[in-house]
């Protein structure tokens, strides 16, 4: 398994130079500054290649940008409205330019109007680490009395909407202003400039757009794209919806096995493949993440280990991002179904055997505690993180070879 490292570019607090100290083999990264919709230029793309290949006193870094994370699909794309068909022409151009520039695995998601939610950026955990954390009763008093969504009232039950509205009434002012920029951090563009009154507006316009119709157009999305993936020697891979759970009143449909297995079977192409996110799949217990790895394995084209802990049974509820040989997930097993996949492609000679995983978040622990980075992106958290992996990784492959 190819051991890579998510870097926000020349911006992010973390360098390339400590993504060597880390141990890593290879970089995933996006041309975030590009609007979403518009062509990827071959001289942007090489460009960002340039700033990974070089440390900071000008010697090669010896590793490369790996992994587009991610090349995004725009929400005219998701709603089939307005400039859709231009951007599914733009995203297939940007592909060649991928390709040309020897790119081949793709991430992205199909989350409408969100990326990522949480009502915690930096939850203490009782060591003094901090972590990102989604409180179902903060979000719902986020969406029930600061967003004042109509129709929120149906997606929480009656104790839910009590203890929301206690939960609410306890909260000072300050505390209210960082749960919405909190929960609004995650969309994509947000941390700049997001009213409420925008977030209500691209909620609305999801009013008339179903499950199956939001689905429907993934896999017309995919129809246009995979064909062109597949001839340039690509891997698409979707990222699932995190969490993996309808939230404010927006369809979601990449959550589950089955939500997954809709999608790869409709277009049935292994350049249609999944970025397996343990982080946002594993909030849901009904998630069983070493049988998915194991029955889709020969899609999954990318890793994203992380590991959460829940803290209920519901399918929806509260969780927080523990270590990552913590939490809920079983990260061995899930290692191991990983590398049983990695044997079983190597044995029918595919060429891309080798399975990038990122650590995906880590903790703020040690000199990252307020630091700023990017929430999730620490140096050191994922580093120890990228480090635990490694080891159990190392001592899986030492026990198959006893
Ligand atoms: C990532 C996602 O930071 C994260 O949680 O795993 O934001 C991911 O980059 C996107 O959803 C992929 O399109
Ligand atoms: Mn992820």
């Amino acid at each position: 398994m190819k051991q890579t490292w998510r870097w926000f570019g020349p911006k992010d607090l973390v360098s390339i130079d400590d993504t060597l100290q880390a141990g890593v083999e290879g970089i995933v990264s996006a041309l975030h500054h590009v609007p979403t919709g518009a062509v990827w230029t071959p001289a942007e793309i090489a460009q960002r290649q340039r700033e990974i290949a070089t440390m900071k006193d000008g010697s090669p870094s010896g590793i490369a940008w790996d992994v587009v994370e991610s090349l995004p699909v725009s929400e005219d794309i998701k709603k089939q409205q307005g400039a859709w068909r231009d951007h599914i022409a733009n995203y297939k151009t940007s592909l060649r330019h991928l390709a040309e520039a020897g790119i081949e695995v793709i991430c992205y998601n199909f989350m409408p109007v969100l990326d990522w939610t949480r009502t915690d950026l930096a939850w203490r955990r009782p060591n003094g680490a901090t972590c990102m954390r989604f409180d179902l009763t903060d979000f719902a008093a986020f969406d029930l009395h600061i967003l004042k969504r109509p129709g929120a009232e149906e997606d929480f039950d009656d104790a839910l909407r009590a203890a929301a509205a206690e939960r609410f009434a306890k909260m000072d002012d300050a505390r209210r202003d960082e749960l919405a920029k909190n929960v609004v951090f995650g969309l994509p563009g947000a941390a700049e400039s997001f009213s409420l009154e925008d977030v209500r507006q691209h909620i609305a316009e999801y009013a008339s757009i179903s499950e199956d119709r939001l689905r429907a157009h993934l896999i017309d999305f995919l129809s246009e794209v995979t064909p062109v993936a597949e001839e340039l020697g690509l891997r698409l891979c979707c990222h699932p919806d995190d969490p993996p759970v309808p939230l404010l009143g927006l369809p979601r449909i990449m959550s589950t096995e089955a939500h997954y297995a809709a999608v790869m079977v409709a277009v049935d192409r292994t350049a249609n493949g999944i970025t397996l996110c343990s982080g946002s799949l594993g909030a849901r217990p009904d998630n069983d993440l070493p049988g998915m790895m194991e029955r889709w394995g020969s899609r999954v084209h990318f890793l994203h280990l992380r590991n959460v802990k829940r803290e209920t049974t519901d399918i929806r509820g509260s969780f927080f991002e523990d270590e990552h040989l913590r939490g809920d997930t079983d990260m061995v097993a899930l290692l191991a179904a990983a590398l049983r996949e990695e044997a079983r492609r190597k044995a029918e000679g595919r060429a891309d055997w080798s399975i990038p995983f990122r650590p995906d978040h880590g903790q703020d622990i040690l000199d990252d505690l307020g630091r700023k980075a990017q929430p999730g992106y620490p140096a050191i958290g994922r580093l120890k993180g990228l480090a635990e992996l490694r080891g159990a990784i190392a001592g899986l492959q030492h026990g198959a070879a006893q």
